[in-house]
């Protein structure tokens, strides 16, 4: 398999995370792509020109981070990275949608502050993105004190809904670092230090850009 991602993309590195855990890394050879610049030619393989997209072995293309990280749920005997049944599924699955979720605003914050022309910016869109991060942080916090965000296993595997905030927080640091998203969020951020721990967390670390 190949997984076009690009080494800074967090849904990418929700992809690759996962792949890590589930012992998959060595089935699939990375191609770094840059989604939004010249010359690639990532539209012809996916329409949408997003990052990540897996190219199977026969040849079919899978797009959008949550259906590849279900494919690769589905490669391996272990454990499944989402619950199999029951509420347990569907909290997990949501969980993924937040942190997805938090993701799009922050890229929409980041292609308004990097890329669009100064006098272009549109500052309600920006306060609008910039509260929806802010109110999933609140959240995350709150499901910490009230015990429904998964603790993260010290001897056991995360699920993808706990990798997918994992990787949201880790885009934080790396494009809204001044923000300090840990500030007031004393639970999220040690839940965090935990996740950040694991091998497959430290070794998909994004290079600052
Ligand atoms: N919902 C998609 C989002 C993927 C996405 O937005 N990727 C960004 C990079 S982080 C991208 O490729 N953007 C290029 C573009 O929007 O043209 C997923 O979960 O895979």
């Amino acid at each position: 398999m190949h997984l076009r991602h690009s080494a800074t993309s967090p849904y990418a590195r929700k992809v690759r995370v996962l792949a890590q855990e589930a012992g998959l890394s060595d089935r699939i050879e990375l191609h770094d792509d840059n989604p939004m610049g010249p010359g690639s030619d990532l539209s012809s393989i996916n329409p949408l020109g997003k990052v990540p997209a897996l190219i199977l072995d026969d040849g079919m293309v899978l797009c959008d981070s949550p259906v590849i990280c279900q494919y690769l749920d589905s490669l391996h005997d272990g454990e499944k990275f989402t619950p199999e049944s029951g509420s347990a599924r569907f909290a997990d699955l949501n969980l993924e949608a937040l942190a997805d979720g938090l993701l799009d605003a922050a890229l929409a914050r980041m292609v308004e502050m990097r890329m669009r022309p100064e006098n272009l910016r549109w500052e309600g869109h920006h306060k609008r993105m910039r509260a929806k991060i802010s109110r999933t942080l609140d959240h995350f916090e709150s499901m910490i004190a009230d015990g429904s965000l998964p603790s993260v296993p010290a001897d056991n595997r995360p699920t993808l809904g706990i990798i997918a905030v994992g990787c949201a927080l880790g885009y934080l640091d790396l494009r809204f670092a001044v923000d300090n998203w840990r500030e007031g969020r004393p639970g999220l951020t040690s839940w965090y230090e935990t996740l950040s721990a694991r091998p497959s967390m430290q070794d998909t670390r994004p290079p600052e850009s």
